[in-house]
C-alpha cells in the first residue's frame, strides 16, 4: 500500500508486483473468546520443517517453520500448568527452541550456551516445564545463524505462548495476536535502523572522540508482514464501534526495531514483555524491538477503514501493516494517518520507586568493532567477544544492579534468559515497577536493571539482534 499526500492509500503492493488483490483464506489473527485451556489439553507437538508462506497472492516465500504455520501454533496454557511440548525436527541441522520470558531450568531453556541439548536433525525432543509467569510469552529458534540468513531467527520459527493468569478480568471484547516480521533478509552497508536520533536525546555514553572506522554489513529486508500477510493481502481485522480490542504485539524480527501506529486510534499500553505495568498509558506509537512484547487495549471509537502498521513509510509500504475495518464502510479505502506523538519512553509506564540497595553492581559495556565495507561488525561486552571467563557470577538470593553502557551508535535490545528484571533507570531517568526480560539500550545510551538471582543455573545474556548475538554480543551468567 502506498500513502498519497492526502493520507489515502491505494493497494499498490499487488500493483507493483502485477498482482490483483483477491481475498485470501482466513488468517489466524483473531482468537475467539473461549474457555481457557485445561490441564488435559496442555500437550503440544511442534514440527520443524521447510514450508512456504503465502505473504500475498503470488508472493510466496520459502522458509522453515513450526507445524507449517507462521506464526507457529498458539500455545495457550494456564499459569503454573505443567506442559509437555514434543518437538520434531524434520531438518538436517540441530535446532533449539527457546521459551522466551519463562522461568525454566537451563536444561530445557533452549540455549546451547546454557547446556540445553539440541533437537537433533531428523530427531525429536520433549520439553517439559511448568508454565510461569503469567503473560504474553513466546517461543522461537535459538540456533546460531552466523552468515546463513536461512537459520535461527531469520526463519519462520516463532510463535506465541500465552500463559493465562488464574484470574483474568477480561476487560476486552476481542483479542488479537500480531507478530511483526521481515522476510528475505540480506546483507547491506545501509543501516536499516529507524529514523535519525532525536537531537534532544541524552547520550550519556557517547565517547568524546567519534569512531571513524567504516561500518560493516548489516541485515536488512525488502518484505515485511504482520503475522503471515503483507498489508492489504489478508482479511481485515473486523471490529465493532465501542469494542475494546486487546492486542498482543510481538516483534519476531531477527534484525529490526519497529514503531507501530494505528491511524486515528491510540493504544492503552497495559503490559510490557507480558508483565502488567504499574501505570498504563495512552500512546500514539509503540516502539518494539526484536524479542519484546507489548500488550495494549484499543478502544474502537473512530468508524472507518484504517491501517495499523509501521510508522516508517518504506516499511509499511513494503508490507508491515493490517487493515482494520468497522462495519458498513462500503468502497472505503484503508487510510493511513501518521501519528502525532512519536516518542516512546518506557519510564512513563513506571512508578516513582525507591529500590532496595543492590548487593552488587555489575557494569556491562557494549562496543562495536566495525567490520569495514565488506565485513561484519563484531561486538564486545566489557572488551571481549563471547565467550568470557568466569566474569559474571551470581550468588543465589542476591540483588544485582546491571548497568548497560551502550558505547555504540546502534540501539540494542538486550535479553536475559530465565529471569525477569526490573527497569530502574533509562538514560539517567529513574523508574520502578516495570518488569521485563528484554530492554532497548538506546544508541550511546544507558539503562540500569535490577535482577534478583533466584533461578540457579547457567543464564544467557545477549543482544536479541541475531547478527549481533552471533558476532560476539553474548555473556553467560553463572551461579556461584
Ligand atoms: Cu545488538
Amino acid at each position: 500500500m502506498i500513502a498519497t499526500r492526502a493520507g489515502k492509500v491505494r493497494p499498490a503492493f499487488g500493483k507493483s508486483l502485477g498482482l490483483q488483490q483477491v481475498p485470501g483464506p482466513p488468517q489466524h489473527l483473531t482468537v475467539p473468546l473461549e474457555p481457557k485451556a485445561t490441564g488435559g489439553a496442555a500437550d503440544f507437538i511442534l514440527r520443524i520443517a521447510p514450508m512456504m508462506v503465502e505473504l500475498a497472492p503470488q508472493v510466496v516465500i520459502s522458509t522453515i517453520g513450526y507445524s507449517n504455520k507462521v506464526p507457529g501454533p498458539l500455545l495457550r496454557v494456564r499459569d503454573g500448568q505443567p506442559v509437555t511440548v514434543d518437538v520434531v525436527n524434520d531438518t538436517d541441522v540441530p535446532e533449539y527452541v527457546h521459551w522466551h520470558g519463562l522461568l525454566v531450568p537451563s536444561e530445557i531453556d533452549g540455549a546451547e550456551e546454557e547446556g540445553t541439548p539440541p533437537v537433533p536433525p531428523h530427531g525429536r525432543r520433549s520439553y517439559q516445564f511448568v508454565a510461569r509467569p503469567a503473560g504474553s510469552r513466546w517461543y522461537h529458534s535459538h540456533t546460531e545463524a552466523m552468515l546463513d540468513l536461512h537459520r535461527g531467527s531469520y526463519t519462520g520459527q516463532f510463535g506465541f505462548l500465552m500463559i493465562d493468569p488464574a484470574n483474568d478480568p477480561g476487560l476486552y471484547d476481542q483479542e488479537v495476536f500480531l507478530a511483526l516480521r521481515d522476510w528475505q533478509p540480506f546483507l547491506t552497508t545501509m543501516d536499516p535502523d529507524e529514523e535519525p536520533a532525536d537531537p534532544n536525546d541524552p547520550r550519556p555514553e557517547k565517547p568524546l572522540t567519534p569512531d571513524l572506522r567504516p561500518n560493516g554489513l548489516e541485515v536488512n529486508a525488502p518484505l515485511y508482514s504482520i503475522n503471515d500477510k503483507i498489508l492489504g493481502a489478508g482479511d481485515p481485522l473486523r471490529v465493532q464501534p465501542g469494542q475494546r480490542v486487546l492486542m498482543h504485539l510481538l516483534n519476531a524480527s531477527a534484525a529490526q526495531i519497529h514503531r507501530i501506529a494505528f491511524s486515528a486510534h491510540r493504544f492503552q499500553v497495559i503490559a510490557l514483555d507480558g508483565n502488567p505495568v504499574p501505570a498504563p498509558q495512552l500512546v500514539d506509537v509503540i516502539e518494539i524491538a526484536p524479542g519484546e512484547r507489548v500488550d495494549a487495549i484499543v478502544e474502537m471509537n473512530r468508524p472507518g477503514v484504517w491501517i495499523l502498521g509501521a510508522v516508517r513509510n518504506v516499511t509499511r509500504q513494503s508490507g508491515m501493516g493490517i487493515v482494520v475495518e468497522y462495519p458498513n464502510q462500503p468502497q472505503q479505502r484503508a487510510q493511513w494517518l501518521p501519528p502525532q506523538k512519536a516518542r516512546w519512553d518506557y519510564t512513563i509506564f513506571g512508578k516513582p520507586s525507591s529500590h532496595p540497595a543492590p548487593d552488587q553492581t555489575i557494569d556491562m559495556v557494549f562496543e562495536k568493532v566495525p567490520g569495514g565495507p565488506s565485513g561484519i561488525n563484531h561486538w564486545l561486552v566489557n572488551g571481549k567477544e563471547y565467550p568470557h571467563e568466569r566474569e559474571f557470577v551470581l550468588r543465589q538470593g542476591a540483588r544485582y544492579r546491571l548497568v548497560f553502557h551502550n558505547r555504540s551508535d546502534d540501539s540494542h535490545p538486550v535479553h536475559i534468559h530465565r529471569h525477569l528484571f526490573e527497569l530502574v533507570e533509562l538514560n539517567g531517568k529513574p523508574t520502578g515497577g516495570i518488569m521485563k526480560d528484554t530492554v532497548i539500550v538506546p544508541a550511546f545510551g544507558r539503562a540500569a536493571v535490577d535482577l534478583v538471582a533466584d533461578q540457579p543455573g547457567l543464564t544467557l545474556f545477549h543482544c536479541h539482534l541475531q547478527q549481533h548475538m552471533d558476532f560476539g554480543f553474548k555473556a553467560l551468567f553463572r551461579y556461584a
